[in-house]
């Protein structure tokens, strides 16, 4: 039987802290503002933007949503971004991914500007990361890394393993285990014996986009789980990376699909934004 960490009520609780920061600012007449772009009509990135706006209102920042048309041109999309860099009221910026195929999410990633890049995706900010010098995280392995923070689950020497080698999940996911002192492998689509590689984890991380990829046979009694993927799984139902049903039994701890990552991703881009705003204004 897993303690089950819920991301629903650890997002509450980062979402809470940056609301009571946002009012501080807002004294000193400072309001964070995020800009969230969206090309073409994806339902599952629909959500999520909707998701994120939501929480800009709950906390107290102002939102800007730019829905694009599918067939918004590369130079229209780089020409809003460097529109909304030169906006000192937006303080970030996030262009969701993934980008309709003729687009090229490297070059708007690129156009960013460092400052506003509260996804922390611009080759700047990952640099920063790689040498442990940082403004901002990347949300969803900051939220994973929350969510194991307030389980009180010690990194320190623990194998870890990571499967999937993204540069938005796997890569620096990876990166933050090793800055707490983790022993950190990553395993991908070309990794030979996958099961035994995490039959050792003391610490999983699945994060490979398949249904369901992570099964019993796969997890060391006791190990701690940490789901990434949402995925629908055959009956159109969400369900992680991770087989609940076979795991749970197996891990100490494990985080659900919904309500795990999924809203710590939203929370970690508030607490960016906040951040954000803070060092655009000098204060810290
Ligand atoms: N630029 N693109 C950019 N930044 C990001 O941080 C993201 N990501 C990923 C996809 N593309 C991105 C997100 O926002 C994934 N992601 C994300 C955000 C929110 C949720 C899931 C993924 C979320 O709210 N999940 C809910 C369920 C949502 C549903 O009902 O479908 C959950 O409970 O897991």
């Amino acid at each position: 039987m897993a303690v089950i960490i819920s991301g629903k009520e650890v997002s509450a609780r980062v979402r809470s802290e940056v609301k009571a920061e946002c009012e501080q600012l807002k004294s000193k007449g400072i309001c964070p503002g995020l800009a969230v772009i969206i090309v073409g009509d994806d339902p599952a990135s629909k959500v999520y933007v909707n998701n994120k706006k939501k929480a800009c209102a709950d906390v107290g920042f102002v939102s800007e949503e730019y829905a694009l048309p599918a067939e918004t041109t590369q130079e229209e999309l780089l020409a809003l971004v460097e529109k909304l860099n030169h906006r000192p009221e937006i303080n970030g910026i996030l262009c969701q991914l993934p980008l309709p195929k003729h687009l090229d999410e490297k070059a708007v990633i690129n156009a960013i500007s460092p400052m506003k890049d509260v996804d922390a995706f611009h080759p700047s900010n990952v640099g920063r990361i790689m040498i442990g010098d940082y403004h901002f995280l990347p949300c969803t392995p900051a939220g994973v890394m929350e969510m194991v923070h307030t389980a009180g689950i010690e990194v320190s020497g623990k194998n870890c393993v990571v499967i999937g080698r993204s540069n938005i999940v796997g890569k620096p996911m990876a990166m933050l285990l090793l800055h707490e002192n983790g022993t950190v492998t990553i395993c991908h689509s070309k990794t030979k014996n996958l099961k035994e590689i995490c039959s050792n984890a003391d610490i999983l991380v699945a994060a490979v986009g398949k249904p369901k990829f992570v099964k019993g046979d796969m997890v060391k009694e006791g190990a701690v789980v940490l789901d990434v993927g949402i995925n629908r799984d055959e009956n159109g139902k969400l369900c992680g990376d991770v087989d609940f049903e076979e795991v749970e039994p197996k891990a100490s701890y494990i985080t659900p699909v919904p309500g795990g990552v999924g809203p710590m991703t939203i929370a970690m881009l508030m607490k960016n934004t906040l951040m954000a705003a803070k060092i655009q204004n000098n204060i810290e």
